[in-house]
């Protein structure tokens, strides 16, 4: 087994690159960011080589899917949101040594270099094949392009990469009922040539490298969707794209073509660590192609494919790169019960919270680290967030600081008294002290963050029950002595968490300083009982943490609620009016009222029905898509309006004369727009 703990030259530390069309939300900051940032401040206070990478995803179809919807451009999409969700990123003290975006210069050379490479190495797997094109748009459809039922599920609006129904990844041509995104059309098939990846051929050195030499080391879900995907059989994968929008394929013969974004998307992390070498005057090369230099990929769960199989793969044959020592993705976070959803806005959006909450960081990257998806998807609650605070936050760690530093004004006049002759409890306490960066530590080295912080607040608990067991308040008439020895170590565990909560609530550990009045330490000089030395003075001691009351909460759950609402009544929504027409326009339709005298399904068809009219004018067939709301022998004599000079259609090989007026009512159910009173069939609507 391989030992986590194996001791390493410098760390690479990566998180994903959110894609720039949208702010972030919590579930962003519970599964990736926070645990990549406890994981870097811990190592930077242990003194490690440690450079933490973040950067904005800006290519791929989402962008422009988005430019779209938005009516403006793709590079006007990633700057907008390049910019909030870097300074979300600030706000919330991710502690990035660089913050890069995928759509700088240096990002375009290195990732067109590395697919250079792979080229001349004649890795690349050259094919011309069939792909979905849209006649009318003329473009290619692929990914989001393309939406179909998935044939595994059955969801009917998967996209040509993913079924968000079941996760199952998706290739456009497996989609059942195509459709084109940009004109809703029925798509044909194109010839186009693509450069695919060969997977297949890489088996045997993943098989090696993930399912043996990883078997212990990295997290169940990680592993166990890597093998599956190993066994189920790996294919070649297309690593361009006939798209406008992305790094140009950097080879001849390749017009109109550009990297698959998950192609030069990973290759943003060795990009930014260019950028941020450059800007520090370091070389970037040692952390990516020397053996000595752990690189961790923190990311989602959605994620894990690229970052376990495709990334590696490319880095493994390029030639000269490391691959990732870990990959720990996490589960994903639901907020109140339901799946977080951008389109729903079923979210807490980073900046609306800190408009609301403003100052109250520590405690949102406590309540997501506490609950931090790590080995099943969890689920985020106002309430728990109000609980966490209100009982854990406030009740242990803020009003253990606080008594110990009032107490110590009120009895000594700020300064740090002297340690005087232990007693059992203390030198209890004072070896259990000692323990904690170790605890803490190794908690964080194994990815289980929850686990560490929950040590890290055991430190407060100890700190808080040693201080009511031993109540000075108590002693202070009788034994100023044995109180100077409580507060004395009362304050050592204070200046202890300033250190081991930094990584976890940086804020916290910041205002802790100041009360402190010291210097922010490091992680070796934690564990020790003589911090603070006595005649230290401390400052004035102030609130870490407030109390959160109900209608705080309860206004976050009312706009959860609002948002539901208008969910729902969006399904309902009104079109609105259609442009002007000209009476001319009006006339030339010639709507009739009528009855269906025969009706049947049309076989193998799950919306059709064949149905034949009196329109007073003649008998005739029309094919109706309405056999999901009536059964046949249902309406047969059904009174009807219909428009009788349609020009004739086939469907499903029938022939159809004419459009049978219809409208959905209240619950969505489509049903016929008849006329009330008793008329002939074949009176003209006017
Ligand atoms: N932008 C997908 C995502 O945000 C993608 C990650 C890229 S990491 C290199 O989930
Ligand atoms: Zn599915």
């Amino acid at each position: 087994m391989k030992n986590t703990r194996e001791k390493f030259k410098r760390y690479t530390v990566t998180s994903a690159l959110p894609y720039a069309n949208g702010p972030l939300h919590i579930g962003h900051l519970a599964g990736v960011y926070i645990p990549a940032d406890i994981y870097s401040r811990y190592l930077r206070s242990k003194g490690e080589d440690v450079i933490f990478i973040g950067g904005s995803d800006e290519h791929g179809v989402p962008i422009t899917i988005k430019a779209r919807e938005q009516g403006v451009t793709p590079q006007e999409i990633v700057d907008k949101y390049h910019k909030i969700i870097k300074e979300s990123f600030e706000q919330f003290g991710i502690s990035f040594d660089i913050y890069s975006r995928t759509s700088n210069k240096i990002h375009h050379e290195t990732a067109a270099d590395i697919f250079r490479t792979l080229y001349e190495k004649n890795e690349f797997i050259e094919q011309t094949s069939l792909q979905y094109y849209d006649e009318e748009t003329q473009h290619f459809l692929a990914d989001r392009y393309i939406t179909g039922t998935c044939p595994h599920c059955g969801y009917e609006n998967a996209y040509g990469d993913q079924c968000e129904n079941c996760g199952t990844s998706l290739s456009p041509n497996e989609l059942i009922n195509p459709k084109s995104l940009l004109s809703g059309n029925v798509p044909v098939r194109k010839e186009t040539k693509h450069w695919y990846l060969p997977l297949d051929k890489y088996t045997p050195w993943l098989r090696e490298w993930i399912l043996e030499s990883h078997k212990n080391d990295w997290k169940t879900n990680v592993y166990g969707q890597c093998k599956s995907w190993i066994n189920h059989g790996l294919k070649p994968r297309a690593v361009t794209r006939d798209l406008d929008w992305g790094i140009k394929v950097p080879v001849e013969d390749a017009e109109g073509k550009v990297l698959y974004v998950w192609f030069d998307a990973p290759i943003g992390y060795i990009s930014a660590t260019k950028e941020w070498a450059q800007e520090n005057n370091k070389n970037w090369e040692p952390y990516w192609k020397d053996k000595e230099t752990k690189l961790v990929h923190f990311i989602g769960k959605d994620n894990i494919v690229f970052h376990c199989i495709m990334f590696p793969s490319i880095l493994k044959n390029e030639g000269t790169y490391i691959v990732p020592d870990n990959v720990p993705a996490n589960e994903f976070l639901n907020l109140e019960g339901n799946k977080i959803s951008t389109s729903r806005n079923w979210a807490v959006w980073l900046h609306e919270y800190l408009d609301e909450f403003p100052d109250k960081q520590d405690v949102l990257r406590y309540v997501l680290c506490s609950n931090a998806p790590e080995t099943k998807d969890n689920d985020f609650t106002w309430k728990d967030f109000q609980a966490k605070n209100n009982n854990e936050l406030l009740a242990i760690f803020g009003n253990f600081v606080n008594r110990t530093v009032v107490l110590t004004h009120k009895y000594f006049n700020g300064l740090v008294p002297e340690i005087g002759e232990l007693t059992e409890l203390d030198k209890t306490v004072l070896k259990e002290i000692k323990a904690y960066p170790e605890k803490i530590g190794k908690s964080i080295e194994n990815y289980r963050f929850r686990e560490a912080l929950n040590e890290m607040m055991n430190l407060a608990r100890l700190g808080n029950k040693y201080l009511t067991d031993s109540e000075p308040w108590k002693q202070i008439k009788s034994n100023k002595e044995r109180v100077k020895t409580i507060l004395n170590i009362s304050l050592q565990i204070c200046a202890n968490l300033s250190i081991l909560a930094e990584p976890f609530l940086p804020f916290t550990s910041n205002k802790l300083i100041k009360i402190l009045n010291i210097s922010a330490l490091k992680w070796k000089d934690a564990g020790k009982p003589d911090i603070l030395v006595s005649g230290h003075q401390l400052n004035k001691p102030f609130y870490l943490f407030e109390k959160i009351e109900d209608p705080e909460i309860n206004t976050q759950i009312q706009k959860l609620l609002n948002t539901k609402k208008n969910n729902e009544e969006e399904k309902k929504q009104i079109n609105p009016a259609k442009e002007n027409i000209e009476f001319d326009d009006f006339v030339k339709l010639d709507l009739r009222t009528g009855t269906i005298i025969e009706a049947e399904k049309v076989p193998k068809t799950k919306k059709l029905l064949k149905l034949k009219i009196d329109t007073g004018i003649d008998k005739r067939l029309i094919v109706s898509g309405i056999a999901e709301y009536y059964k046949p022998e249902d309406i047969i004599g059904q009174k009807i309006s219909i428009l009788v000079n349609l020009a004739p259609r086939k469907l499903r090989g029938i022939e159809s004369n004419g459009m049978i007026l219809m409208a959905k009512n209240s619950e969505g159910k489509l049903c016929f727009v008849s006329p009330t009173e008793n008329f002939n069939n074949g009176s003209e609507i006017k």
